[in-house]
């Protein structure tokens, strides 16, 4: 009989991109091995499909049909505030990454962890703890980090690439969204939109504008960012950033989203008064 392992690196795997990032991979994680295995099409019946950091059915977005045409759907998960969609729940509030989860996964069904697999692993550990820096940082994290880094993968490459590195199309579009910024409640509060026009104007695609809303939260005084990033659809993604003791999921949730307490994201849609009706919920948790 096949080990569980052997199974899985047999399959017939195909990874099919995230709803948030409709373009498919973004550029800068074209560096992680097997980002070329990501379709933007599949045709057919799936025989597994699983979500990986998705807290809700809801994110699936247009990929929602074809999840739930599959036999056996699992999911892998961290968020605070997920909601359950799955037959098979890996669902783990405390890991600061799906990274991490996924690791001890590997662990039970005895797969050995390449540098490829510990590329990828600690990659999705450093992007969710902002390069071991926010608060959801555990022994343990560092505990994984550690046995990841045993398997000879090159961690100040991967901090180069994943966290300082950013294309002149990301710099110019953080550039307008500090432009456009717009501080509530004595600065408490930092919001500011970044247009399709910008986008289109910079070349740049939804994903580029990713780190805006850390470097925003980053500044003096501010308890809660937020960052509204218009959609060709007439919505606007929204990316919510705080400080702690502020629990932005909360908020994100009342708006269909959902995510930590510190990180969390909707969509509403693109408009003055839904933009408004935002700004003043996060207002009165800011207070
Ligand atoms: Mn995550």
């Amino acid at each position: 009989m096949k080990t569980a392992a052997a199974r899985l690196q047999s399959a017939d795997t195909r990874l099919i991109p995230s709803p948030a990032h409709p373009d498919g991979v973004p550029p800068r994680f074209h560096f992680l091995p097997g980002s070329d295995l990501v379709l933007s099409q599949y045709k057919g019946k799936p025989d597994v499909a699983i979500a990986v950091d998705c807290g809700s059915l809801k994110q699936l977005g247009p990929s929602v049909p074809l999840f739930n045409a599959a036999k056996t759907t699992v999911q892998i998960d961290h968020h605070d505030f997920g909601e359950p969609f799955c037959k098979i729940m890996v669902v783990d509030t405390e890991a600061a990454a799906v990274g991490e989860i996924i690791y001890g996964f590997l662990k039970v069904l005895r797969i050995k962890v390449t540098p490829a697999i510990a590329t990828c692993l600690l990659t999705s550990i450093i992007v969710d703890t902002g390069s071991f820096r926010f608060s959801n940082v555990q022994s343990r994290t560092l505990q994984i980090a550690s046995d990841l880094l045993k398997t000879g993968v090159d961690m100040k490459y991967l901090i180069e690439e994943a966290y300082w590195k950013r294309s002149l199309t990301t710099a110019r579009l953080e550039a307008v969204s500090v432009m456009n910024m717009r501080f509530e409640m004595n600065g408490a509060v930092v919001w500011t939109v970044v247009k399709q026009s910008d986008f289109k104007k910079e070349n740049g695609l939804i994903g580029d504008a990713d780190g805006v809303t850390d470097a925003l939260r980053s500044i003096e005084g501010v308890k809660i960012a937020a960052l509204m990033r218009e959609t060709g659809k007439g919505t606007y993604r929204v990316s919510l950033r705080s400080g702690l003791g502020i629990n932005v999921a909360r908020i994100a949730q009342v708006f269909g989203g959902g995510g930590h307490h510190n990180a969390a994201g909707c969509s509403i849609r693109a408009t003055k008064k839904a933009r408004e009706d935002l700004i003043r919920a996060l207002c009165r948790i800011a207070a």
